[in-house]
């Protein structure tokens, strides 16, 4: 702790109380007794993050240096700090930090992969923060903890306090997220929304991992009992999460992996799970492993019974659980797999105009990767409300350091000299637009996706859509063979036609920022209509 100690002083951190890695239990009782968390019927460690509860990317910045900025895809994303008003903000939240009376050290890795994981520590005030990432970095033992020496990257979490927007135009509001890759540093103030630490390490990765060769990627992944892993890409809500949650086989992870010269890694040690509506039917892994030890963040329970009510959003639609990967029945130990010979693309395409599952070719995946598709599914059952379409490059732009074209690239290389297959999924509607169709019941999907893993997919019959150019296959067991070829299951093919046109136009449209860099056979591989 000594050690310790003098780290922190060297870091501006002058508190005379902290307790570095304390057990969830006693996390709990701080929680209880000084930010108003409480107990769950089920065990879980309820707690409010506050006015914040989702992250805040307009207020993220990254600190131009003259070392990293040729590196960075500057823009919407990735929006610049100088130094000067970085370190100002840093010595803000230091300042904040000193005034407590206890603050929280939390050490941890990021990545399963000892030959590349990062030494993280998180300095921190809130009870809840500690806990979080307790749960989501990979833990070290007690013996790891005694040689963890000095941290690769370090988060001051000061989220309590506001950033103040007269220090520098380049801070817009109260919140301020800020990050340092020279300096191995992130401090967030004015959000105490616990994500930010997540996707803090996540973005630090994403920048560090490629200079290494390394591959990260915002997915989940699995494996077989023959060791074959399978990485599953998807936005918000189309199947990403669930659909990675598989009895038949093992989770690695469900949210962050890198691929290495030597396979895979998941880079958290634990889930930080969607939880609005869940049901121990529908996510009974997820719903179990809401207990002892697991964040419950903005979830609504009942004061007298501590029941917790998922259908209640009246705080937030982004009710997050955070707990340790171990606590879903058939994770992965250590989290690492091979090279994956499965690369599966989910869009949930609410026009009902992709077919439910096609094969895609390695340019067709490069195209289909750096566009990222999704529709927002709210509504779209009812058709009360007229679904957009939605492009996050590399399925995870937010987190994004490097042009997306440089991730492509890389999970092309890889992808070509492995063999793994590409498999453009749809896990949403069909027969017709939004309002008509129905969205594609889920057990078709995860017999897609079973058929993948089972190799019957790889070379069977297929058909080429006319509008996207993609291989579609004429058969898939445990699917009616009607379902495959979209437009047979619209009553009318011509309007079946007009919003495939509309749809491809779309993809034209956002992929016209990427084709410079990406290069005409990327270009050439995405839709024709
Ligand atoms: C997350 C996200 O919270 O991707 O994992 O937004
Ligand atoms: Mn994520």
């Amino acid at each position: 702790m000594l050690e310790t100690k003098k780290q922190l002083e060297s870091l501006g951190i002058t508190v005379r109380r902290t307790l570095r890695n304390p057990p969830p239990a006693q996390l709990y009782e701080y929680s209880i007794l000084h930010e108003h968390g409480a107990v769950t019927a089920t065990g879980a460690l309820a707690t409010s993050s506050g006015e914040k509860t989702g992250r805040s990317p307009r207020d993220k910045r990254i600190v131009a240096h003259p070392q990293s900025s040729g590196d960075i895809w500057w823009g919407e994303v990735n929006m610049k700090i100088d130094e000067d008003t970085f370190m100002l903000n840093r010595q803000r939240a230091v300042d904040y930090l000193n005034t407590r009376d206890l603050l929280y050290v939390i050490d941890g890795y990021a990545g399963w992969d000892p030959k590349y994981r990062i030494k993280i520590r998180v300095i921190c005030e809130r009870a809840y923060h500690a806990l979080f990432v307790h749960n989501m970095l990979v833990r070290p033992s007690m013996a790891d903890l005694a040689v963890f020496g000095e941290p690769d990257y370090v988060i001051y979490n000061a989220g309590k306090f506001p950033a103040d927007p007269e220090i520098s135009p380049s801070i817009g509001s109260r919140t301020s997220v800020n990050i340092s890759f020279e300096r191995g540093e992130l401090v967030i103030l004015g959000t105490q929304y616990a994500g930010e630490m997540k996707k803090g390490v996540f973005t630090m990765i994403n920048y560090l991992m490629p200079r290494q060769g390394v591959l990260p990627m915002h997915c989940s992944a699995n494996e077989g009992a023959r060791g074959d892993v399978s990485l599953l890409f998807g936005l918000s809500e189309s199947g990403k999460t669930a659909l990675a949650t598989d009895r038949t086989r093992m989770l690695i992870g469900d949210d962050e992996h890198c691929w290495t010269g030597d396979g895979i890694f998941n880079i958290e040690g634990g889930c930080y799970a969607k939880s609005v509506h869940l049901s121990a039917d529908h996510q009974p892994e997820i719903y179990g492993a809401i207990r002892f030890g697991t964040v419950l963040e903005n979830a609504v329970y009942d004061d007298r019974t501590r029941q917790v009510d998922y259908r209640d959003a009246s705080l937030t639609e982004n009710i997050r659980a955070s707990y340790p990967l171990e606590f879903i029945p058939n994770a992965k130990f250590p989290s690492v797999g091979g090279h994956p010979k499965h690369i599966i693309l989910f869009a949930c395409d609410a026009f009902g105009v992709l077919p439910p599952v096609s094969r895609l070719t390695p340019a067709q995946a490069t195209y289909y990767f750096i566009s990222g598709y999704t529709t927002n599914m709210e509504g779209m059952e009812a058709g009360s409300v007229e679904p957009l379409p939605y492009f996050s490059a590399c399925f995870g732009a937010e987190f994004l350091v490097w042009h997306p074209t440089r991730y492509a690239e890389m999970l092309a290389e890889r992808m070509r000299r492995h063999g793994a297959r590409a498999w453009l999924v749809n896990t949403g509607g069909l027969g017709g637009p939004p309002g008509t169709g129905r969205r594609l019941p889920i057990e078709y999907t995860r017999a897609v996706v079973d058929a993948i893993h089972a190799g019957a997919l790889d070379d069977c019959p297929a058909a080429v859509d006319p509008n996207f150019g993609l291989e579609v296959p004429a058969a898939c067991p445990g699917v009616p063979p009607e379902l495959l070829a979209p437009k047979q299951n619209w009553p009318d093919p011509e309007a079946y036609d007009r919003e495939a046109k509309r749809l491809c136009e779309w993809f034209r449209k956002h992929f016209a920022k990427y084709e410079v860099a990406a290069g005409r056979e990327i270009r050439d591989a995405g839709p024709r209509g």
